[in-house]
């Protein structure tokens, strides 16, 4: 299904003006407390955000999962369900890929079909968590920290071929997020287990072509749930930092225990010059996979203000404070929610925290924490998070061609119906 630019233009015709008043009213605020609109705005249409293959058909949980219809059958129907999320919001102008789940059958064509979407291949990701029907040795035990050094070649192997299909579509970065850890106390030795890790990241880093990053997530529980190799920012940063200079940290919002201060590790990881991406989704408890800014948007906030705060030239005190670019990517499950849906609700969640934080007034907070005076420093916080820049938001779709109002034109043009009736009812993606 492709989008129809005229009923796009329609959709919007028929916003414009209610569109026009907010904008205005907004921008005359704004600019009354000394922020340039159009700068801002460009900021925020640049703002691109990766979608995860995996992320387009219903997830489940260990209970079930309900699915709903017209889900992608392939690799090709998932480009097309981006490439129809790209098409209504202009800010999810790429797409993830988690192999094998997603083994593009023809390099060339999938690149050339990327391309007709206007989409990127963000990073490519490897998975050692699960037993594939045609692998030789099980994963049961761990991948990269097996003991038995035949099953770590056969993860090292796999990465490999992870960076060649990568290479293949025109990937920069490879996302690596291990299973590897223990269930109880005892079974595993922490020191052994780590340095296999390592040991086996180096070859893998050897396969990395110099303009390549590798992105070393962390997860502290599941499936593993006494200990977990890469369990926190701290291991991952220290693999990092012996692996060299393409390797970096990644920050999945899930992947933290109750409570932790996400916006802290964010710093600390900027500080070091190793922040390199992010999977965004939300959560009550761990690693729920809901939707973005669904529960805890503050979080979300606060998280962008670090960023904000540390991609400004000005807050660069010295060289290696100065992150490169950041992947920003959705790592998120749709239990109850057409998957859609979710991620256009995903996307703009993100965009709003950004659009916030680039509205927080740096020197009066700097001025606040250098006097510590902690009720002007949230003050100041709070005034840019409770601004309602959506009118922002909407403006740069405006300009982009893409709808005021994305959610509401999907429901009206009916596009998950037009999916059904093109793919069918009982649809299952792979990798699900
Ligand atoms: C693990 O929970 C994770 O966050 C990793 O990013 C995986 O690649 C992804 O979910 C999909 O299973
Ligand atoms: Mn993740």
């Amino acid at each position: 299904m492709i989008i129809n630019s005229n009923s796009v233009a329609d959709h919007n015709q028929k916003r414009e003006s209610r569109h026009r008043k907010k904008l205005d009213h907004l921008s005359a605020v704004l600019t009354e407390e000394g922020h340039a609109v159009q700068p801002l705005l460009k900021k925020i249409q640049a703002f691109q955000v990766a979608i995860p293959s995996w992320a387009l058909g219903t997830g489940g949980t260990r209970f079930g999962r309900f699915a709903g219809g017209g889900e992608p059958r392939r690799l090709e129907e998932k480009m097309e369900d981006v490439g129809l999320l790209h098409a209504l919001n202009r800010s999810s102008g790429a797409i993830s890929l988690h192999i094998p789940w997603d083994l593009p059958p023809d390099p060339i064509k999938i690149r050339f079909l990327a391309n007709s979407f206007g989409l990127q291949f963000d990073a490519v990701n490897s998975n050692t968590f699960q037993d594939q029907a045609d692998q030789e040795l099980s994963y049961k035990f761990g991948s990269l920290a097996h003991t038995d050094a035949r099953v770590r070649q056969q993860a090292i192997a796999h990465h490999a071929e992870v960076i060649r299909l990568g290479v293949e579509l025109g990937s920069k970065s490879l996302t690596v997020w291990l299973a590897d850890g223990s269930c109880f106390p005892g079974q595993q030795h922490f020191r052994r287990a780590f340095e296999r890790t390592l040991a086996s990241l180096r070859e893998v880093y050897g396969c990395l072509p110099a303009d390549w990053r590798m992105f070393v997530e962390y997860k502290p529980y599941e499936p593993n749930f006494y200990s977990t190799v890469v369990g926190d920012w701290g291991s991952s940063l220290l693999l990092c930092q012996k692996l060299g200079e393409q390797a970096y940290s990644l920050v999945d919002l899930g992947h933290h225990l109750p409570n932790t201060n996400v916006e802290q590790i964010v710093s600390r990881l900027m500080m070091e010059g190793k922040l390199g991406g992010f999977h965004f989704n939300d959560s009550k408890y761990g690693d729920d996979d809901l939707t973005v800014g669904s529960v805890r948007p503050y979080q979300l906030f606060l998280v962008f203000n670090e960023l904000v705060d540390g991609l400004s030239p000005d807050s660069a005190r010295d060289e290696k404070a100065k992150p490169p670019q950041l992947a920003w990517m959705i790592d998120a499950s749709h239990n109850v929610k057409d998957p859609l849906e979710d991620l256009l609700q995903s996307v703009e969640a993100i965009k709003i925290a950004y659009a916030q934080a680039l509205l927080v007034d740096r020197k009066a907070l700097e001025a606040a924490q250098e006097t510590n005076d902690a009720a002007r420093a949230q003050e100041i916080l709070q005034h840019a998070f409770r601004t309602d820049v959506r009118p922002l938001l909407a403006e740069t779709r405006l300009r982009a061609g893409a709808a005021l109002d994305p959610l509401g034109f999907y429901r009206e043009d009916r596009v998950r119906e037009t999916l059904i009736k093109e793919r069918g009812t009982k649809t299952v993606t792979t990798g699900l």
